[in-house]
């Protein structure tokens, strides 16, 4: 599909942005509902700047940008004026910098930062020389070994480069296998956090993609494009699995780890799990909401009706006035439609079923 590349061109605040999201990574860490907000809202902020075409240059320049708050502008003003934002170094407590370092390692929340931070561990060294008898699992050996591989964006380039090289070797195992390119890459942004893959075949011929993921794997160990495993799927369920692990570029002297996934999931449900790996994960946030809004349930499987509702739990009142028949007839509904799929094979079936206009995967930030 087409690639709008609409994040190329340089962006006249990114000073700014670049502040704006330091201080958002210092507010995700920390616990209270004023924090969660924060991020919230610089987000807002963060994206509106990203598409503002020119350089801010008042308050009233700030404060006239749909999405960006009074206080966001004062903090914009600031950044401008100083080239730096106090707030940033008020909120960067030893606490806040100690956990927010350990949750740049893979596999580790806010949780088990917060933890191991009660626990003494001030740096990552401490972790690895087991301050507070702090024990790591396999994912995070690895998350700590490549850290600084595995926090930063690759370029979109690379990103393109690896997944030309696994398509073929995908194609090569069935030639009639879907196997395309999600996530941010999708979305056309200029650099990426992992590669999202996603798999899928159509089963018209009594075929399916069952085992394909297994073997997709092994040649990718092979080839050494894949390098460590982090999650493996459960083979258990044949059509529906995920993978997580680490790649790079083979034979590329100084190539870095990069994170991948694999999402493989049954043709019937490509539209849906097309929506949901596109993402990004707010739009797809507001997509859910509107759903279930509306009495649906969506997921990466689909839009299904009648899910939200368990008839069980369906009180009857009498003194409501609505006739019994009509109450009869609702609770048959709910039980009838339970799990009904309306719309799944297609990103355009889900958008029509909900009632919201095409958008193009570049368009789909919230
Ligand atoms: N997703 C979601 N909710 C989550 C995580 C993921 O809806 N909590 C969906 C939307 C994402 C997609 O899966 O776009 C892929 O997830 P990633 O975490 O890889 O996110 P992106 O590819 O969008 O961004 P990045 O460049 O950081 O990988
Ligand atoms: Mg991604
Ligand atoms: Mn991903």
């Amino acid at each position: 599909c087409k690639q709008p590349n609409q994040n190329v061109k340089p962006c006249p605040n990114e000073d700014i942005i670049r502040k704006l999201e330091e201080l958002q990574e210092l507010h995700k860490v920390k616990p209270t509902e004023d924090d969660h907000w924060r991020v919230y809202s610089y987000s807002k902020s963060i994206r509106a700047l990203r598409t503002h075409p020119k350089r801010i240059k008042s308050l009233e320049d700030a404060q006239k940008i749909q999405g960006v708050g009074k206080k966001t502008a004062q903090k914009i003003i600031e950044i401008i004026e100083t080239g730096d934002l106090q707030r940033i170094v008020y909120e960067n407590t030893e606490d806040v910098k100690a956990i927010s370092t350990f949750t740049g390692i893979y596999g580790v929340g806010i949780q088990t930062a917060t933890m191991w931070y009660a626990r003494g561990c001030r740096t990552v060294e401490d972790i690895c020389n087991g301050v507070g008898d702090v024990k790591l699992n396999d994912g995070q050996k690895i998350g700590i070994e490549f850290y600084d591989d595995l926090n930063s964006r690759m370029p979109r380039e690379e990103a393109k480069a690896i997944f030309e090289l696994i398509k073929p070797i995908a194609l090569r195992i069935d030639p009639k296998l879907f196997v395309e390119i999600m996530g941010s890459f999708r979305r056309g942004k200029s650099d990426c956090g992992d590669i999202d893959i996603l798999i899928t075949r159509c089963s018209d011929d009594g075929r399916t993609h069952e085992g394909i993921l297994k073997a997709l794997l092994e040649k990718l160990h092979l080839a050494g494009i894949l390098t460590e495993d982090l999650a493996l799927p459960d083979y258990s369920k044949p059509l529906e699995a995920v993978y997580h692990g680490i790649c790079r570029l083979p034979d590329v002297h100084g190539a870095r780890r990069r994170r991948i996934d694999f999402l493989t999931v049954p043709w019937s449900s490509k539209g849906g799990a097309l929506l949901y790996y596109t993402g990004d994960d707010m739009f797809n946030r507001s997509m859910r909401l509107l759903a279930n809004k509306m009495g649906y349930s969506l997921n990466q499987r689909g839009l299904y009706a009648g899910v939200v509702r368990d008839p069980r739990n369906r009180t009857v009142k009498s003194n409501i006035g609505i006739s019994i028949t009509f109450l009869l007839w609702w609770n048959c509904a709910s039980i009838l439609s339970t799990g009904n799929l309306i719309a799944s094979e297609t990103e355009e079936q889900i958008f029509k079923a909900l009632g919201v206009p095409w958008r193009e995967p570049h368009e789909r930030v919230t």
